[in-house]
């Protein structure tokens, strides 16, 4: 093999004899979206719409400035910078077949760690329409159980004394939506992509309350300009290893040090609710819908929560990816299981979806062998996910007098992870926490109160005070503690 072709602009004709590249021009100039928190997800999801719809000619597209506000996010901007914002995302299907294809709409990267001012700027500038967020669930500083903002975060404080310095997207949101009120700008849309019922809402409320503390105003006139339109995001994207770098170097001649990687499967459904102008989305497939709410909670509820049965009984199984799980009869028939009997009596009828296809489809996207999406990316920042995709399944079911048995083995199994971060085999496993030094300390403590996991209120709400739920808890993990095999108790419920 030729020694690979170092992916940038000017090397662009040459990579388009290996692999599809971007066939629209790309310039720099702010054309619309500002995006904040460019991660995998991100550069397989809405850049990649984007660049469709670019692909396709459309001579309205627009384009994307990213801005990284995490230290973090310096690998990212010195890789752009060296690939003129150029990225390769390599589709992987199941028979084994990767399409590589290099996405251009992105066109620009900024930092708002060391000086805030030209990310400020940017989101300020009338060009920009719309302020997208891929920022994580736990980007969005609200306690799990209060659903309220959390004023004790110690950056949120600093933000509120000095408007000029922001450091997270509340502080540069209300810093840009200033400057634009102050001159006489309309307002950008602030559309969330993360995977939060009604995300939108949430975005709203979250940005309100600090903005009413910050400056009451301002509050007032983002409530009335600013909207923040509900949406349902869908692709699998895991993380990007050396292997698949080395994959596209070797088998399809091109350089990039930070390829994405996702399954063939896309999905994006949005509320058409847009204060400054949208692009066409719906030319490449976005389904816009008056309320997204059903699909949001099908979404998270089924695929998310999904994939959280899976990772945690995987981890401590020992399955090192999802597919391994599903390959695995008694995995795939408890995931079954928990998704019928759990899941889907509170989901409801859902207009214009059959909820069967549904499941049989994402037993099918997780079982995509060449995906390799590891547990440990599903599993991390589970205190942020499981508030969102679990536990609202477990008391909705409590209330109803539903099933808890799939769920509750799947709490005692990350009380045990949380405590003995090593799975059956004595593997240490990698866990991925923000807030990690707290359940593992929390986890330990269950050898003198068994409930004490359970008891962090601002995870699991008043959980613990549910006798139903806190005896057979209790029971699943003192099997687990006295050694008991994960695979063993699975079998117990089916
Ligand atoms: C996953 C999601 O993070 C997780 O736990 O469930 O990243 C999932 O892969 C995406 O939401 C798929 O759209």
């Amino acid at each position: 093999m030729e020694t690979p072709i170092q992916l940038n602009q000017a090397n662009l004709g040459a990579i388009g004899n290996h692999i599809p590249v971007p066939k629209y021009s790309r310039d720099t100039e702010n054309r619309g979206i500002v995006h904040i928190g460019v991660g995998g997800f991100h550069r397989a999801h809405l850049a990649y719409y984007l660049h469709q719809l670019k692909q396709s000619g459309d001579v309205s597209a627009w384009n994307i400035i990213g801005i990284g506000l995490r230290d973090a996010d310096a690998k990212l901007y010195d890789i752009f910078k060296k690939q003129d914002h150029l990225y390769t995302l390599m589709v992987k299907h199941p028979s084994g077949k990767i399409e590589p294809e290099v996405i251009g709409s992105i066109v620009d990267f900024k930092m708002g760690t060391t000086d805030p001012e030209p990310v400020i700027s940017q989101m300020a500038n009338e060009n920009t329409k719309i302020v997208s967020l891929t920022i994580t669930e736990g980007g969005y500083n609200f306690n799990p159980t209060t659903g309220e903002f959390n004023f004790d975060n110690p950056d949120i404080q600093h933000e509120l004394r000095h408007p000029n310095d922001p450091i997270t997207v509340y502080g540069f949101l209300t810093a840009a939506l200033k400057r634009r009120r102050d001159a006489g700008l309309p307002a950008f849309t602030i559309m969330s992509c993360d995977n939060i019922e009604h995300n939108g809402d949430m975005a709203r409320k979250m940005l309100l309350a600090f903005a009413e503390e910050q400056n009451p105003d301002l509050a007032a006139w983002i409530a009335v300009e600013v909207s923040f339109p509900n949406s349902m995001v869908d692709r699998i994207t895991p993380v990007t290893t050396p292997a698949d770098i080395e994959t596209l170097a070797q088998n399809f001649g091109v350089q990039d040090a930070w390829p994405v990687t996702c399954e063939p499967f896309l999905q994006w459904v949005v509320e058409d609710k847009f204060s400054n102008g949208r692009p066409a989305f719906e030319k490449v497939g976005v389904q816009f819908v008056p309320d997204v709410g059903p699909y949001e909670k099908m979404k998270l509820r089924l695929l998310n929560a999904g994939h959280s049965v899976l990772g945690l009984l995987g981890a401590i199984h020992g399955h090192p990816t999802i597919n391994a799980c599903v390959e695995d009869a008694l995995f795939s028939n408890y995931l079954r299981a928990f998704l019928d009997q759990e899941a889907t009596p509170i989901l409801g009828d859902i207009k214009g979806i059959d909820l069967e296809d549904y499941k049989n489809s994402l037993l099918e996207r997780f079982a995509n062998p060449n995906i390799k999406d590891s547990v440990s990316r599903i599993c991390s920042e589970s205190s942020a996910k499981l508030p969102k995709f679990l536990i609202p399944t477990i008391h909705e079911n409590l209330a109803t007098g539903g099933s808890i048995k799939f769920a509750t083995l799947v709490i005692a199994a990350w009380c045990y992870y949380s405590d003995k971060q090593v799975d059956l085999n004595g593997r240490p496993l990698q866990i991925i926490d923000a807030i990690h030094g707290k359940l593992h300390d929390a986890a330990k403590e269950t050898a003198n109160n068994p409930l004490a996991f359970i008891q962090q209120e601002s995870l699991f709400g008043e959980l613990a005070e549910n006798e139903r739920f806190a005896t057979s808890y209790t029971s699943l993990l003192q099997e687990l503690h006295q050694g008991a095999a994960i695979k063993k108790l699975m079998q117990g419920p089916l």
